[in-house]
């Protein structure tokens, strides 16, 4: 399997006070998103290495100046951070093809995902939690949609569209419990066998179970995933 395949020395490191911010929904679903990195900026909450796990912005995608209006506070504070601090971006469904938007950031598009990353000596793969166990029509239209060209001459985002699109999203209830879920989780488990630990945002769950871990969404919850003493742990931040 090739997410397998690295060698541990190549491998890039989880460190210690790292932070997972996963599934803000920003601007349709509260400011916690925007307090949190503000925080930061300000040094009252200290980390060198923040792990962004995707759809914390409820829609954001490049090639298309107008959507960056609904959150351009924001953008221009991570494109900031991103200078002083690592900043590992896993594109969800609801933000993608932001290479040219965060360019002093690691971004991981869905085909990049997993991710694997050391813990201490453990592995652990990482992505936004939508890549496998889909199902072939949303990945052909995952496919669709990510690709610069049809983000470009689709006309698929128009401004009309995207006011549409952003006014649906702010009415959407994002906070649900997942029935069934450990069903999910162990077919999601079966893709990595290799591995010690799984982390995904995506699911909104906020649950451990065994290697798996569901990060809280920060709308929904309100935690983030911090390394203490090289666990991950949930936190109201
Ligand atoms: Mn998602």
């Amino acid at each position: 399997m090739s997410i397998i395949s690295s060698k541990n020395d190549e491998m890039m490191k989880i460190k210690e006070g790292a932070i997972f911010i996963a599934d803000s929904h920003y601007p349709h679903h509260g400011d916690a998103f925007l307090k949190l990195l503000l925080a930061i900026e300000k040094k009252e909450i200290k980390t060198d290495q923040v792990f962004l796990m995707g759809d914390n912005f409820d829609l954001l995608f490049g090639y298309n100046d107008y959507i960056q209006t609904f959150s351009h506070e924001v953008i221009d504070l991570l494109q900031k951070l991103s200078e002083t601090i690592e900043i590992h971006y896993f594109e969800g469904n609801h933000d993608f093809c932001l290479k040219n938007i965060f360019t002093n950031m690691n971004v991981y598009s869905r085909d990049a995902q997993p991710k694997v990353f050391l813990l201490d000596n453990k592995k652990v793969a990482l992505s936004h939690g939508d890549k496998y166990e889909t199902g072939f029509g949303y990945n052909l239209y995952c496919k669709l949609l990510r690709h610069k060209k049809t983000l470009q001459f689709l006309k698929l985002f128009d401004k009309a569209i995207i006011d549409d699109r952003m006014k649906k999203l702010s009415k959407k209830h994002i906070c649900h419990t997942f029935t069934g879920f450990e069903n999910r989780v162990e077919s999601i488990l079966k893709h990595y066998e290799d591995v010690d630990l799984v982390i995904e945002g995506h699911f909104h769950q906020s649950k451990m179970l065994g290697k798996y871990i569901s990060l809280p969404s920060l709308a929904c919850q309100g935690k983030v995933g911090v390394v203490v003493e090289g666990k991950v742990v949930f936190k109201r931040l």
